[in-house]
């Protein structure tokens, strides 16, 4: 009997409200925050004022010739919200006191912006901080030059010296995921050049979508010409959707709702796919060509697995649920999601694990969506042996993938990617989403809905809570 199986048969004996092995939501909120401190006092241990820890040779990786403190600034939010107070006070402090941009580095502006400006701007809305605004707009202001090309694409590397800028082919996951962070600086400083530049770029990739309506993969900043067809909702498009529809929410942006509904008719009708398997019909989104919409591959990864949360926020429920089994099935075919696989035949196509938190971030949203008991998810969720509460079967599946994520990925001094889920080899790397997405997703999905009012916020991509409009 395959795990899929015996795990549909448990919970559905299980008492509705019931974790397996009678372990308390409270419980398992205590052990992802007991968790989250082994890796980061390996982080402190061993890469203390650098980026990130290599777990396996207890040593530091920086991204660039001089660190930006990627782990710290990713972490503190997590901390705050987990209620780590020294810990968190701590952090800030040395933030505060040690994070300069003034360094004459070509800094990734898209991940640059998710992590650092993302993690800053939260930061401070949750503690008032004003020093860490600071930083934020310092940050902004260095970052800006990237929308000085001929199209108003972003460049994809800046200098934060010298503001020279590098790297004419981007993606509309790095031109596009720019406006939840911008736009929230421009508000905070009334500085309205930071929204209108982040947003001209998000609309220059939706205006160079296709007759049908989809976007490619990589396009030319000087030219706005596509290098690359193939579309899809993976890495390299993912968040660039994911911002259209936030930033609606974010900011009410009725331009951003528009592009949002356009594009997601596109993918509905070109993307998604429907698998006929013995155990019914499959939800998927896999590959097509921009221009004509003929399939190009029927694959499907750890990146693809944020979607179920988007299409939840957006009110589809119904594919929503449908998709996150279809991810849950990848992760339990190897007790671990595998980075990409072939959805038609669940043959591996990329084999690693960077301790990825997409599919836990949709879980959380499903569980949210479930215990509020949204009309379009059903209560009660009918399994071969009983039934079950939809809100009860999303717990059990997040304490399964948080036991396979500790037994597989912890460290003695920390976690660390896999090379291969088949195998469950480490390797020498642990990112700052760790902290940041992650952990986070798995205490608000298991810690007590106060902990944080959903409706409240909107998550960047790298899941900083940033609070909607009042
Ligand atoms: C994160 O940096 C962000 O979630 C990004 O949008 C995609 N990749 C990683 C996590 O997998």
């Amino acid at each position: 009997m395959s795990r899929r199986i015996i795990f549909l048969l448990i919970i559905s004996a299980l008492p509705p409200a019931n974790l397996q092995a009678g372990v308390s939501q409270e419980q398992l909120a205590a052990q992802v925050r007991s968790e989250f401190l082994h890796a980061w006092s390996g982080y402190k241990k061993y890469a203390w004022g650098h980026d990130d820890l290599k777990p396996l040779s207890k040593s530091y990786h920086d991204w660039y010739a001089e660190p930006l403190l990627m782990t710290p600034v990713d972490a503190l939010d997590t901390m705050i919200l987990m209620g780590l107070k020294d810990e968190a006070n701590h952090t800030r402090e040395y933030i505060a006191k040690n994070l300069s941009f003034d360094k004459d580095v070509y800094v990734q502006n898209f991940e640059v912006t998710i992590r650092l400006l993302g993690g800053l701007l939260s930061s401070y809305q949750l503690t008032g901080d004003k020093r860490l605004l600071h930083l934020a707009e310092d940050l902004g202001n260095r970052l800006l030059p990237v929308f000085d090309s001929p199209t108003g694409l972003p460049y994809r590397y800046v200098n934060l010296k010298t503001g020279k800028v590098r790297g004419n082919i981007t993606n509309p996951a790095e031109a596009g995921t720019l406006l939840i962070e911008f736009g929230t600086l421009a508000r905070l400083t009334h500085r309205p050049v930071f929204y209108d530049r982040a947003k001209r770029a998000l609309a220059d990739i939706y205006k160079r979508r296709s007759p049908i309506g989809l976007v490619g993969t990589w396009i030319n900043v000087e030219t706005g010409a596509w290098t690359d067809t193939d579309s899809h909702i993976s890495g390299a498009i993912d968040s660039y959707y994911e911002y259209l529809l936030k930033c609606w929410l974010l900011f009410r942006d009725e331009d951003c709702h528009g592009m949002w509904l356009d594009s997601i008719g596109a993918i509905n009708k070109f993307l998604a796919d429907e698998v006929r398997t013995d155990a019914g019909l499959e939800l998927w989104f896999g590959h097509a060509e921009m221009n004509t919409g003929k399939r190009a591959a029927t694959t499907y990864g750890a990146l693809d697995a944020f979607f179920p949360a988007a299409l939840a926020l957006s009110g589809d429920l119904d594919r929503a649920r449908r998709l996150q089994e279809s991810s849950f099935k990848m992760w339990i075919k190897h007790d671990i999601e595998p980075e990409e696989i072939n959805y038609r035949t669940m043959e591996i196509v990329s084999p690693g694990y960077p301790l990825r938190p997409e599919i836990i971030e949709s879980t959380y949203y499903l569980y949210h969506y479930a215990s509020i008991g949204s009309p379009g998810l059903p209560t009660l969720i009918k399994r071969p042996d009983g039934t079950v509460s939809s809100s009860a079967a999303y717990l059990q599946m997040g304490q399964t993938m948080f036991e396979d994520f500790v037994k597989y990925c912890r460290t003695d001094e920390g976690y660390a990617a896999l090379k291969s889920v088949v195998t469950k080899e480490k390797s020498d790397s642990m990112q700052s989403f760790l902290f940041a997405e992650t952990f986070k997703y798995f205490y608000l999905l298991f810690a007590s809905p106060k902990t944080l009012n959903f409706d409240k916020v909107i998550f960047n991509t790298e899941a900083h809570p940033i609070r909607r409009s009042p």
